[in-house]
């Protein structure tokens, strides 16, 4: 920490250099100031969420490769950051993600298959938000700190203990409704946490192109809220610096900016080609950091990886992308109608002629269909 500045009160410049517990070869550092409070049980559980997310974001890709999936936006690389993130988060806490939260969305008990049908384009959203606090994936770059702020908003408004947190990109925090979206949670204190994975690229934009900011936390300072930074490829970091920042929104003391140092090692999306504009070496040198390499390292050490939890979670794994697989190879369309199902809470709102013009559309599709056959 520097000295004489507090990066948890808000003006104060943000850390240097990011938090860190966990070294790459497994070594635990002791910070007073970030508790690990953590049982082994659940560093375990921590290893297992990262390694199930790993596998199933593999799976996802495979099922693109194979023409089941339109697209996926890989989290390979950030799993520490999102599980991490997650796992300082209660069960009544609400997540609004962008579209690369798988790791995220598991901590929070969402069958994968319902967030891959979207991908698919074989349903609109694929989960209840209501069921796991986990709102739809937002597209709109940004978007989600709106949400999160509104929402947060209305908790303070309804003395409802509940923090909302943000889940945005570095490319994002250069849009409008990211400066927005701060600026009202910061002047109504509203309990909310805007979680920054830096992973280094906006698509094919590398940071240093994105902003002339020392740091993205450094961006807080003019919301007036603190900028916390912690080394995302470090689980144990990343939860307790997100930890303190859901502890002061709980507290009632306003929002914070979490950035957490990380790198997505796959392309943006299963779209894009990565090698048109970063290295062989710089992706080996990412490599090097491997979030799930280094809590293996560090239960090794511990004896914690014996033969039947391993075993254990590998079979999981394969039980899991198996059925995901199941789900999604060859998943029906789902019913166009229900798009209007859940925009307003009150039935149809204002939708006095779109259902019907849309009945009638697919109704002359099947009949077209119907005669192209016969
Ligand atoms: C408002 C808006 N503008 C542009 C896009 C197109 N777009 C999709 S992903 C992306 C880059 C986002 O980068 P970042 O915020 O760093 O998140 P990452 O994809 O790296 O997780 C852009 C510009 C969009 N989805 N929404």
């Amino acid at each position: 920490m520097r000295e004489g500045s507090d990066p948890h009160l808000p003006g104060s410049l943000p850390p240097s250099d990011p938090v860190c517990l966990l070294e790459p070869d497994g070594t635990l550092h002791e910070d007073p100031d970030y508790p690990l409070e953590i049982d082994e049980e659940g560093l375990r559980e921590l290893y297992r969420r990262m390694v199930l997310t790993r596998r199933i974001d593999r799976e996802a890709i495979n099922l693109q490769r194979q023409g089941q999936l339109a697209l996926h936006a890989s989290c390979l690389g950030q799993e520490a950051a999102q599980i991490g993130s997650a796992w300082a988060l209660t069960k009544q806490d609400w997540v609004f993600p962008s579209y690369r939260e798988l790791g995220v969305a598991l901590s929070r008990g969402i069958d994968p298959a319902g967030l891959l049908h979207v991908w698919r384009g074989t349903w609109h959203s694929g989960h209840d938000p209501y069921d796991n606090n986990f709102a739809l994936m937002s597209i709109p770059i940004g978007t989600q700190a709106l949400h999160a702020a509104g929402f947060a908003m209305g908790a303070r408004f309804d003395d409802n203990p509940v923090v909302a947190i943000a889940y945005v990109g570095d490319g994002a925090t250069s849009e409008g409704d990211f400066h927005e979206g701060l600026n009202f949670a910061a002047v109504f204190d509203a309990p909310c946490v805007f979680f920054v994975q830096n992973n280094q690229y906006a698509i094919s934009v590398p940071l240093d192109q994105q902003t002339n900011a020392p740091t993205l936390a450094h961006k807080a300072i003019g919301y007036g809220m603190p900028g916390l930074r912690c080394d995302g490829n470090d689980v144990l970091a990343t939860l307790a610096v997100t930890r303190r920042a859901v502890a002061r929104a709980r507290a009632g003391e306003g929002p914070s900016l979490v950035e957490a140092m990380t790198y997505r090692m796959e392309a943006h999306t299963t779209s894009d080609d990565p090698t048109r504009y970063r290295s062989k070496e710089e992706l080996e040198e990412a490599a090097r950091t491997d979030p799930i390499a280094r809590l293996k390292n560090l239960l090794t050490a511990r004896e914690l990886l014996d033969d039947d939890f391993v075993e254990g979670l590998e079979d999981e794994a394969k039980a899991a992308s198996a059925q995901l697989r199941e789900a999604l190879y060859d998943a029906p369309h789902g019913d166009p109608m229900e798009l209007f199902d859940h925009v307003y809470v009150d039935g149809e709102g204002h939708f006095d002629q779109q259902p019907a013009r849309l009945r009638a559309e697919l109704d002359a599709e099947a009949s077209n269909d119907g005669g192209g056959q016969g």
